[in-house]
């Protein structure tokens, strides 16, 4: 797997979530959190789009945080000028290159469009920036058109070209080949944006990097438009389990949990249940079977060990599918030794009560104490 590095667009992507809306100070503590996790990259908002987005991208330049802040801006010169004034070191630019965006979004054709990126891109290298600039759209444009516009992107002398399924609609097998087919046709540094809409975002990333791409975009919790892109968590998660290494020793995996937190409580969100790596039952194990061979290696039903990330594993005895050997080993915890027969039959007594609804850790404890007085 070649190197790869993170953008994170929670303060620009993630601010078109329905339920974002950043003050000043919730951008600060998020875009400090994303550089103690250790992220290359921290995207945010367009200076252009409004006066509070001009002042807090400077704001967050001013951090001078380790990752380097970068923004986003239409194809006009006014929106360049706007992000160069405000300090960052980078700037994606992107035009829509489909034709469902050409028509319904600019109205320019292919044509115009290699002629208009022209000066604003001119602008923006001259301004020492590091420039990306993205095909909106682009698993629905035609892949001639998207290499045109990407080769006169590279001959102009962009860092970087993001290849952006905006509409969540790429399998993975299609991301990987258009991934092959522009790194066969630019020279410059790759770089893929997938909304989340049919589930493959973090599929669709991993299958990017496998195909060439050095940086992807990722929010966290995968906030953003509708149901947002790639979520940071996810893409570690997959990651890690590739390349332990790598990911352990670049990233500050310990800080995900909190960083989760910290936008899950500015945006009104639940961590979702299911979340990677951190959701509240990420690290949840039940089944009698699985417990038995938790206990001897907790590698058996773990990727990831959660110590990685600093969070902890909850194994549930009190429920109906617990077996004797989890029981035995909650009991050898608190000092208490049973033999087989009577295992056994602390073991089916707590599947008869637990029929009737599951046992907290605290009744099981009591229950086992209970035995041995009886
Ligand atoms: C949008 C733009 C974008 C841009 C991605 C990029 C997308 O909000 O429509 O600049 O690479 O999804 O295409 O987020
Ligand atoms: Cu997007």
């Amino acid at each position: 797997m070649n190197a790869w590095k993170l953008i994170d667009s929670t303060l620009r992507e993630g601010e078109q979530f329905a339920r974002a809306s950043f003050r000043t100070q919730d951008k600060i503590e998020i875009a400090r959190q994303l550089d103690a996790l250790g992220v290359e990259r921290i995207e945010v908002t367009s200076p252009a789009a409004s006066p509070q987005s001009q002042r807090d991208a400077t704001e967050i330049v001013k951090l001078g945080l380790q990752a380097r802040v970068i923004t986003h801006a239409r194809c006009h010169v006014d929106d360049v000028r706007a992000a160069i004034d405000s300090g960052v070191s980078g700037v994606g630019l992107l035009f829509g290159t489909s034709r469902i965006l050409r028509e319904a979004s600019h109205g320019k054709s292919i044509d115009q469009i290699v002629e208009a990126m022209v000066v604003p891109i001119q602008l923006a290298l001259a301004s020492g920036m590091e420039v990306r600039f993205s095909a909106e759209d682009a698993f629905r444009s035609e892949v001639a058109d998207l290499l045109k516009v990407y080769k006169a992107a590279d001959a102009l002398g962009v860092h970087r070209i993001g290849i952006a399924d905006t509409v969540g609609i790429a399998t993975p097998r299609q991301v990987y080949a258009l991934v092959r087919e522009v790194r066969r046709n630019v020279s410059c540094e790759l770089g893929f944006h997938g909304h989340n809409d049919t589930g493959c975002a973090i599929a669709n990333a991993h299958e990017a990097i496998a195909a060439g791409a050095a940086q992807v975009d990722v929010t966290v919790l995968g906030i953003g438009e509708r149901v947002g892109i790639t979520p940071i968590g996810g893409l570690l998660a997959r990651m890690y389990t590739l390349d332990p290494d790598h990911v352990a020793s670049r990233y500050v995996l310990s800080q995900l949990a909190e960083l989760e937190h910290t936008v899950a409580r500015i945006v009104g969100v639940e961590i979702p249940f299911n979340n990677y790596l951190t959701g509240p039952t990420a690290y949840a194990h039940k089944a009698g079977i699985h417990l038995k061979a938790m206990m001897a290696n907790p590698g058996a039903y773990e990727i990831i060990p959660p110590e990685a990330l600093g969070v902890s594993r909850k194994l549930i005895v009190g429920s109906r599918l617990t077996g004797r050997h989890a029981i035995a080993y909650r009991a050898r915890e608190l000092g208490l030794q049973f033999g087989e027969g009577e295992l056994k039959e602390i073991t089916h007594r707590i599947k008869e009560m637990a029929d009737r609804g599951e046992l907290s850790e605290q009744q099981i404890d009591q229950m086992l104490r209970d035995w041995v007085i009886a």
